[in-house]
């Protein structure tokens, strides 16, 4: 198993993202193999908390308030809705419950809510994982006491096209909750965005910053723009399918024991296209008809390629999450049934 390195150069970054295709995804594959079991992947549930009227002017975003998208803006859910909907993902065979709100940053009175929730979906015995903008020491600090366990707070792009998406706070901002979501124990669960129109250098800058930061982010979701009407994204080109294997495969090179999460941009990809991605490094996806605002593949589907592709639910480790977690259903036996018919059709 190779050390993890945080010296990574922006070349030698830009150098493994071309290799040719077939050398990156060997390599890629072996580096997987070593570090992580490549037959599983997490399934992880994701629930808008707080929908919309988000005062940020993040250019792909459907939930900023100044972008006529058809999102209504909502108020934070109650408690026990939250906790409804993360029994069922739980029944349905995710582990992890990740929790979004459309906030710059929470409020110091929304923060005792939010963690009650968190709490709540813990004693469920899920991993939980929140996503509620910049965060402060202290609220980084009062999320931890409850008993969280990621945060998720994306850089998105590299440094320098950082301002061509999004004005209303920049990247020292991010760098700077991230700091504060490490110091307050908590892991780190930060990616971007990729097919925003940035360039290869630039996708590299993207894992290069990644790869370098103080610790590798325990969780690294990679996202492909989910284009949505509106936005001032809608309309970029859609960046080519090999490329977006080419970033998975090498943040799962430069971060080899990170979670690597085939984020946002399922459901525009084929499931040849996801079967690559898993085998280039993702280990976790969203699993549920919806991620925050916009689609996912259903859950079936979801149960038929993980059948057809040998591939079972990654189960909690009850070490893990402070011990807290126990083993749940997994999606596996459910989608071994369904395969019977699927497959041999
Ligand atoms: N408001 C908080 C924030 O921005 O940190 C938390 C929620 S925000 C929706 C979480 C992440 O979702 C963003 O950082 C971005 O990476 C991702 N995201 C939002 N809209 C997206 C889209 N249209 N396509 C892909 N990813 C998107
Ligand atoms: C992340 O990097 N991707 C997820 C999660 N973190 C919160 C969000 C994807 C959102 C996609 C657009 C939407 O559904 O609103
Ligand atoms: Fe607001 Fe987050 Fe959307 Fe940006 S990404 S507009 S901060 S909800």
């Amino acid at each position: 198993m190779s050390a993890l390195r945080h010296d990574w150069t922006r070349d030698e970054v830009l150098a493994i993202l071309e290799l040719p295709f077939a050398d990156l995804l060997q390599r890629a594959h072996a580096v997987h193999r070593a570090h992580n079991d490549a037959n599983a992947v997490q399934v992880s549930t994701l629930l808008s908390i707080k929908t919309g009227g988000c005062p940020e002017d993040c250019a792909y975003c459907p939930q900023a308030a100044r972008y006529s998208t058809g999102v209504q803006a909502e108020k934070l859910l109650p408690l026990e809705t939250v906790l409804e909907r993360a029994r069922q993902a739980r029944a349905a065979g995710a582990t992890r419950f990740c929790m979004g709100a459309a906030w710059r940053s929470p409020k110091d009175r929304d923060v005792p809510k939010v963690a009650a929730m968190i709490r709540a979906v813990r004693e469920l015995g899920m991993e939980t994982c929140a996503t509620l903008g910049m965060l402060s020491e202290e609220q980084a600090a009062a999320l931890r006491a409850a008993g969280l366990d990621y945060y998720n707070h994306n850089l998105d792009s590299a440094p320098e096209f950082y301002a061509d998406v999004i004005r209303t706070r920049d990247y020292q901002d991010r760098l700077d909750t991230l700091g504060h979501v490490r110091k307050a124990g908590l892991k780190t669960c930060c990616g971007g965005i990729v097919g925003m129109g940035e360039s290869r250098d630039q996708r590299a800058g993207l894992l290069h910053t990644l790869a370098t930061l103080p610790e590798h982010p325990q969780s690294v979701p990679i996202n492909r723009l989910v284009q949505v009407e509106g936005t001032p994204l809608a309309g970029t080109a859609m960046l080519d399918s090999f490329e977006f294997v080419r970033t998975i495969a090498t943040a799962r090179i430069v971060m080899p024991a990170s979670m690597v999460r085939l984020s946002a941009g399922r459901a525009e990809m084929s499931d040849e296209l996801q079967a690559l991605c898993f085998f280039a490094g993702a280990n976790s996806i969203f699993y549920g008809e919806k991620l925050l605002t916009t689609g996912n593949p259903d859950v079936v589907a979801d149960q038929q390629l993980f059948a057809r592709l040998g591939i079972h639910a990654m189960q909690l480790d009850a070490n893990d999450s402070d011990g807290a977690c126990t083993v749940h259903a997994s999606i596996h036996e459910s989608a071994c049934d369904d395969a019977e018919e699927t497959v041999t059709a």
